[in-house]
């Protein structure tokens, strides 16, 4: 067996340093290392190869072993090397987890057997926050659907899940202070799909489905706009929806219809709801939904929305985001909001902001997005231009929008993180995310066939150094075209292009 060179590694790690030949890798082969370590390897390889293989205290030549040592640098780094064995060594637990991701990688049918090219690797992440986003309120997705897109994000090496709970179009979380939320908020998607929720159970095997993955899950709620569904429970609670001549004139243009209080909104304009800023009720209701909902997820981030509050006046505006931010930050939490709270000078400190403006930001984004730095927080960048992934990856895709334009694979490869916001480098970047909104998206396999390949492309962008070897795009469409087989056993339905098949 000749592997090909570049290696077919997405994202590619700091250093690979090719030896000679191949270690096959036999059904007699054995995994050593603790079960916390080697456990998931097992399921994933026999899932990849067919391949069940046993467990042995200690590895012999031939077998596959599995540990931590902190001497390897880096948070989430590891070093993997294929001598007479395969020896994956994280710097955590976190670390080696990622270091079977890349050995799932390099396993090669051989006729009928697999091997594995000799080698020695050391690789750890550019950025601690390496995002996909799963919009389950424009259309809902159970818990099986998360599940695999968990684990297609995870074999990209991406360490978080952002859910997007609620919206116009539904309200998926159970909170049982409020329960008419999800009785009277969830039956729905857009398009007159139907809706549904998770309950706290439901979102337990979430996080704890991630966990094992190495993956944490950043719950949103979306405030105080995007919140017709509330209204479907809590009228008092809300405004009577926005329709201004712009919204209205935006309405018809997109071919939505207008919504109705008390009424499901089946839709995908945006700006028209708001709850009821002036409303001591709705701080009571925020906290209660904010403290319910950090309690159930247990990594460090709160995001509470903040976007496209088209039809609210920017006082209230100001007032809300500088309530709600502090209301996270009391749950113990790091509040998260959209780029458009940057814009607010009271934000909580500390706050992280998430920014999808366009990759040439406008003077107002930019300054957005620079605040959440200058409070001491930091920012995650989801360019809309080049990150989402509900974006159409060519004009006459039948899924997706294009208001950000149309994104195909090079556009989204082709982009640096540290020079979209002037000013704003890795020093102030947490991460990088993809977000998937689903208006459009109705079923997992639209996900999939949105996601694939481009998920690829931000995985890299958000592992991967600018200067680092192989980054650049002839070797990375090589590469990611070299994963088609991997995705195909997995059952990730990709859209093919010139470049995959
Ligand atoms: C903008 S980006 C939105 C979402 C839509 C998305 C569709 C952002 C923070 N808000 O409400 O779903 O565009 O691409």
């Amino acid at each position: 067996m000749v592997f090909p060179d570049p290696l077919p590694l997405v994202p590619f790690p700091v250093s690979v340093q090719r030896l000679d030949g191949t270690l096959p890798l036999p059904a007699t082969a054995r995994i050593a290392g603790d079960d916390a370590l080697t456990a998931l390897l097992r399921d994933d390889l026999a899932a990849r190869t067919g391949l069940v293989l046993g467990t042995a205290g200690t590895a012999s030549a031939g077998d596959i072993e599995v540990h931590i040592d902190s001497a390897v640098s880096h948070d989430e780094g590891y070093a993997l090397t294929v001598t007479d064995r395969i020896r994956i060594v994280g710097h955590d637990a976190a670390g080696a987890y990622f270091g079977t991701r890349t050995l799932l990688q390099l396993v090669q049918a051989d006729g009928d057997a697999w091997s594995v090219p000799r080698l020695e690797i050391e690789d750890a992440p550019r950025f601690a926050y390496r995002g996909v986003m799963l919009d389950v309120a424009r259309h809902f997705f159970d818990v099986d659907a998360v599940k695999r897109w968990i684990d297609r994000a995870s074999d990209l090496k991406a360490n978080t899940l952002h859910l997007h709970l609620t919206d116009d179009q539904g309200w998926r979380l159970h909170i049982d202070a409020w329960p008419l939320l999800t009785e009277r908020g969830a039956a729905t998607s857009a398009l007159g799909d139907p809706g549904g929720f998770y309950t706290k159970d439901d979102i337990r095997e979430i996080v704890t489905h991630a966990a094992r993955r190495h993956m944490i899950v950043v719950p949103e709620i979306d405030l105080p706009g995007h919140t017709h569904a509330i209204g479907l429970a809590y009228p008092e609670l809300v405004e009577p929806p926005v329709m201004n001549d712009a919204l209205r004139a935006d309405a018809e243009r997109l071919g939505q219809p207008l919504p109705v209080a008390g009424e499901p909104y089946l839709g995908w304009g945006v700006g028209h709801s708001s709850v009821r800023i002036g409303d001591e009720r709705v701080y009571e209701f925020v906290a209660d939904v904010l403290d319910e909902t950090a309690a159930l997820f247990p990594g460090p981030y709160l995001h509470i929305g903040g976007d496209e509050c088209l039809g609210t006046d920017p006082a209230d505006f100001a007032a809300f985001i500088a309530r709600a931010t502090r209301i996270a930050a009391d749950t113990g939490k790091t509040p998260v909001a959209w780029h458009e709270a940057g814009a607010v000078a009271d934000v909580a400190p500390g706050t992280v902001g998430q920014y999808w403006g366009a990759l040439d930001p406008s003077e107002a984004h930019a300054a957005d997005a620079a605040h959440f730095v200058a409070r001491e927080g930091a920012l995650i960048l989801s360019p809309s231009d080049a990150a989402y992934l509900d974006m159409k990856p060519s004009a006459d895709f039948p899924l997706g929008l294009t208001w950000a334009g149309v994104v195909d694979l090079h556009r989204a490869y082709g982009w640096d993180p540290a020079t979209v916001v002037d000013g704003i480098d890795d020093s102030a970047i947490l991460g990088v995310e993809a977000p998937l909104w689903t208006e459009t998206v109705r079923t997992p396999e639209d996900a999939d066939r949105l996601a694939f390949p481009r998920a690829a492309a931000i995985a890299e962008i958000a592992w991967s150094s600018p200067d680092g070897p192989e980054r650049e795009w002839a070797s990375f469409r090589d590469r990611v075209a070299r994963l088609a087989p991997a995705w195909k056993t997995a059952g990730i339905r990709f859209t093919p292009i010139e470049e995959i098949a």
